[in-house]
């Protein structure tokens, strides 16, 4: 390996030794930039590997709530900003239990490099809290949020840093947020994205990230091999709000698709899932998954997650999280057919499941490609907000796959570039990091 990424991986390993998420996917990026450091010393010089590895900033705090019985809570709140040198720090808040600093870290390192592919200026950041939204009342829902964001609009702002949804995170979440930061700082400005229709919010920002990730997969398949979603069966992992557009998508452009999930267990419905169903259970009942086979009888429930990838398919879309498709997932997946993996979640495979995948051809678009469709449909946001202004539907929907289409692209001809042809993996690690070099580089060091 190149004697400074050595240098550099050493170095985080020793230092982040707690942080297994954050080093699996800083081990995978500096891996792959090996060419690409080679024909740039300058790299070294100006220690971009080390100051990219570092974020610029880590907040973390305390946040008190109190449940409907009147029990005073304590979780704690996260926000990594990673790096803004194209643009504001941007990225999701994930609420779910097993929020921790590693995988704060390791999401908002992934995010640098996925918005630096989107074209549009924004930077890298990513936050949350182990607070469980699972079972909790909407006024538990909302005091929470309340309390969170009174501690994090200290460091944010539509020209700092504007947070989004992530897991746990959707339109109702982002509401109280939104809500309590106008009344702390008397301010109507675009300082969260996801927002709703009538305060600021864009059209598309929902269907954006599954929508995205089928129009990135759509173009890969014909790019690389002369193929679409048409008569394809598709897997897709989760049935939150990546999960449900995805299919939605991969519908609409001619697939079945067969399954999809939550943590309990998977459904399988070899007819093609009912996304009306399942819109209902999880969209305005806030239920489980299983529940879809008492409105579709011929369909099964299966308790367990990883099961889900032992059906056969062509085409897997894992949705739902990180580490969820393991190297034994990956060779079932590839002993049943399939030939294609596509990623909306953020680092769903293990680096086994991707040695796999590389071994056995399997096309594969990874997350920080794949995924890119909600943080660039934010940006657009940002955008009209700034122009006090709204794109309808359509405009928004088109921008948002001339992005993915110029995303693949921009993948593949990084790929092709230096020597891998093809691994679209190298392709968006040298993509996306070319750009934030270079306006790191411009941007100077500080003594
Ligand atoms: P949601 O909260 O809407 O849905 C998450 C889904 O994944 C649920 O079905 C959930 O099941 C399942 N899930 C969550 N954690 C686990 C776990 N530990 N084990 C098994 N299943 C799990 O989140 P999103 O759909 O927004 O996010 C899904 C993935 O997509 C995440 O990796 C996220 O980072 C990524 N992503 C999201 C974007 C967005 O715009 N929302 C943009 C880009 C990436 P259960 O209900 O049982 O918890
Ligand atoms: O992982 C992601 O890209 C997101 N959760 C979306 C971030 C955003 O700012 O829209």
């Amino acid at each position: 390996m190149n004697a400074y990424i050595e240098e550099v991986l050493a170095k985080v390993k020793q230092r982040d030794a707690h942080e297994p998420e954050f080093l699996q996917t800083v081990e995978e990026v500096l891996k792959s930039l090996e060419t690409v450091i080679d024909q740039h010393p300058e790299y070294q010089k100006a220690g971009l590997l080390e100051r990219l590895t570092e974020p610029e900033r880590v907040i973390e705090f305390r946040v008190t709530w109190t449940d409907d019985a009147g029990k005073v809570h304590v979780n704690r709140g996260y926000r990594v900003q990673f790096n803004s040198a194209i643009g504001p720090y941007k990225g999701g808040l994930r609420l779910h239990p097993s929020v921790n600093l590693s995988i704060i870290k390791f999401l908002g390192f992934e995010q640098i490099f996925k918005n630096s592919l989107t074209t549009l200026p924004i930077g890298g950041g990513k936050g949350g809290s182990d607070f469980d939204p699972k079972g909790k009342s909407d006024t538990e829902i909302m005091r929470f949020c309340q309390s969170f964001m009174t501690e994090l609009q200290r460091y944010i702002g539509p020209d700092t840093d504007v947070p989004a949804g992530d897991i746990g995170v959707g339109g109702r979440e982002i509401g109280y947020m939104y809500g309590q930061y106008k009344r702390l700082r008397n301010e109507h400005t675009g300082v969260l994205t996801g927002k709703g229709l009538n305060w600021g919010g864009s059209l598309t920002r929902t269907e954006a990230t599954g929508y995205g990730l089928c129009y990135l997969t759509q173009e890969m398949l014909k790019c690389m091999k002369n193929d679409s979603f048409a008569g394809k069966t598709v897997v897709i992992s989760g049935s939150g709000n990546v999960a449900i557009y995805a299919t939605e998508k991969a519908t609409q452009l001619g697939a079945k698709v067969v399954a999809l999930s939550d943590s309990n267990g998977y459904i399988h419905d070899p007819d093609g899932i009912k996304l009306d169903v399942v819109k209902d259970i999880k969209e305005v009942r806030r239920g489980r998954i299983k529940e879809y086979v008492d409105a579709v009888p011929t369909a099964t429930y299966t308790e367990g997650c990883s099961g889900i990838w032992t059906i056969p398919c062509d085409i897997a879309l894992p949705c739902a999280t990180q580490n969820e498709i393991d190297g034994a997932s990956a060779e079932e997946l590839v002993k049943n057919g399939c030939f294609a993996v596509a990623e909306g979640a953020n680092m769903p495979s293990t680096p086994e499941a991707i040695a796999v995948y590389q071994r056995s051809g399997v096309l594969y678009a990874p997350a920080k490609a794949a995924n890119a469709g909600g943080v660039a449909t934010s940006a657009l946001e940002m955008s009209q907000n700034s122009l006090r202004y709204s794109w309808s539907f359509e405009e928004v929907d088109a921008k948002l796959k001339g992005i993915m289409e110029g995303i693949f692209h921009a993948c593949y001809d990084a790929s092709k570039e230096y020597g891998e042809e093809g691994d679209l993996m190298a392709g968006a690690n040298i993509a996306g990091f070319l750009k934030v070099c270079s306006a790191m580089l411009d941007q100077g060091v500080a003594y």
